[in-house]
């Protein structure tokens, strides 16, 4: 079963929420969230939020991006800090269609980012606790509420190859370990469900395939995405 019958109940009981149907698009990198969201640019009931990984490269001019690739132990903690504020500004914005498409969240710059340079002695634990702090601070006293995951799975080995094959400057020293890595965490939390807290129900979805066939895939699954399930 893709969606879970604790999904339906959940998507069932939020008709009318007073606030929109916040749709948080999570995987690894390379498993097609851009693609994804694209879909959905066309729906004038979609409130479409991209990751704002424009501000991580120019903050005040510094690309923070490129600075935690080349040197992960002394940038982490500083470009975690930012995305963590970047995806609060996200969180925070209003929109007037009932549905708001994001991609990523606090979360998984939190529970797969985080975790893997706290995991690897990048960053050191005393700024994991700031960064925690932080986080708690801002999940308590902010609507940062999440009412779907959409779960963009794919094996590390397609969203590796897609990686080499997009060519980001900044990620050209990423290894397949370390795409490896996230893989298992991202399954950990989302489709294991055993690594942190999931805070909304997950909607798993076959991001292996082929960009030919995948449009097919999101349209089979588009009542789900937008809250259209009775
Ligand atoms: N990144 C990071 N820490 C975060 C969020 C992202 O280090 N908290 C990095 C990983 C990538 C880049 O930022 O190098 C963008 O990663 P994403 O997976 O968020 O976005 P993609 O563009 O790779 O998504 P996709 O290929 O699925 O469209």
């Amino acid at each position: 079963k893709i969606i879970s019958r604790m999904a339906h109940a959940a998507l069932a009981s939020k008709s009318d929420l007073g606030r929109p149907f916040t749709v948080a698009v999570e995987g690894n990198v390379g498993s097609g969230k851009t693609t994804f969201l694209q879909h959905f640019i066309k729906n004038n009931n979609v409130a479409v939020f991209a990751e704002p990984i424009d501000m991580w490269r120019n903050c005040n001019g510094y690309n923070l991006l490129e600075l935690m690739y080349q040197d992960p132990k002394k940038w982490s903690f500083t470009f975690q800090s930012y995305v963590q504020l970047t995806m609060l500004r996200q969180h925070q914005k209003k929109v007037i269609q009932p549905v708001k498409l994001m991609e990523r969240s606090l979360y998984s710059a939190r529970y797969c980012f985080v975790e893997k340079l706290s995991r690897d002695g990048l960053m050191p634990s005393a700024s994991v606790a700031v960064i925690d702090e932080w986080f708690k601070y801002i999940t308590k006293y902010e609507d940062t509420t999440v009412d779907l995951i959409v779960y963009l799975r794919t094996s590390p080995e397609v969203a590796y190859e897609r990686i080499l094959t997009r060519n980001r400057s900044e990620e050209r020293t990423v290894a397949f370990e370390y795409i490896k890595a996230l893989h298992d965490i991202h399954e950990d939390w989302l489709y294991h469900k055993t690594l942190h807290k999931c805070v909304a129900p997950v909607l798993v979805l076959n991001a292996n395939l082929d960009r030919s066939v995948i449009e097919g895939e999101y349209e089979k699954y588009e009542p789900h995405i937008l809250n259209k399930i009775p």
